[in-house]
């Protein structure tokens, strides 16, 4: 007897999702804690982090941003040639708490240099604004206090010509135009 043909499409549809860069399973993001209660800023903070939406600015001391739910994994990051634990808040975690679009966004940094990311990869990757690397927060010379962060350990070449998606010194983020 023939072997029926949609379960074996069936079988193989995830394969040719993922073939073309679709994840038809969104990946369960690694949290470490949810959301705390936010602590207010106190006078002579500094803004971290500035998510701008059309509701207007969001402003985060970095106290703030320790407050949102955490993600937390292991990542080389590629220009510093570094493995280390990274910690921070899940782009799509940001993007959901100032109701922007779930679009792609733009994450500038403080050097004006900016990059867009796409929302098919931030939605289904827990690609990060990482505040710690291995527990301590992150000097300058590090590309923080801000910087984004791929889980590039486990995902094969995925982020191999993505470059310019590691932005250092990250300062906002926004709605892609
Ligand atoms: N803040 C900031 N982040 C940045 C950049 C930059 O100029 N400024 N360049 C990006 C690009 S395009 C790439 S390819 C890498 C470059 O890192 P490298 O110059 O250390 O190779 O960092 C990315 N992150
Ligand atoms: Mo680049």
């Amino acid at each position: 007897m023939p072997t029926p043909r949609w379960p074996r499409l069936a079988l193989l549809l995830p394969v040719l999702l993922s073939a073309c860069g679709r994840d038809p399973t969104p990946a369960t993001f690694p949290y470490t804690h949810g959301a705390r209660p936010a602590p207010a800023a106190r006078p002579g903070d500094p803004v971290a982090l500035t998510v701008y939406s059309a509701r207007g600015p969001r402003t985060y001391t970095l106290a703030q941003l320790r407050a949102l739910p955490a993600v937390r994994y292991r990542a080389t990051q590629p220009q510093l040639r570094r493995t280390a634990t990274y910690e921070g808040v899940a782009l799509r975690d940001l993007v959901r708490a100032a109701g922007l679009p779930e679009r792609d966004v733009r994450v500038e940094a403080s050097n004006l240099f900016s990059a867009r990311i796409p929302a098919s990869e931030y939605l289904h990757y827990p690609i990060m604004i990482a505040y710690a690397a291995d527990g301590h927060a992150v000097s300058t010379l590090d590309k923080g206090p801000l910087q984004v962060i791929l889980p590039n350990l486990h995902t094969g070449n995925r982020y191999a010509k993505r470059g310019n998606w590691w932005v250092w010194f990250a300062v906002g983020v926004r709605s892609a135009s």
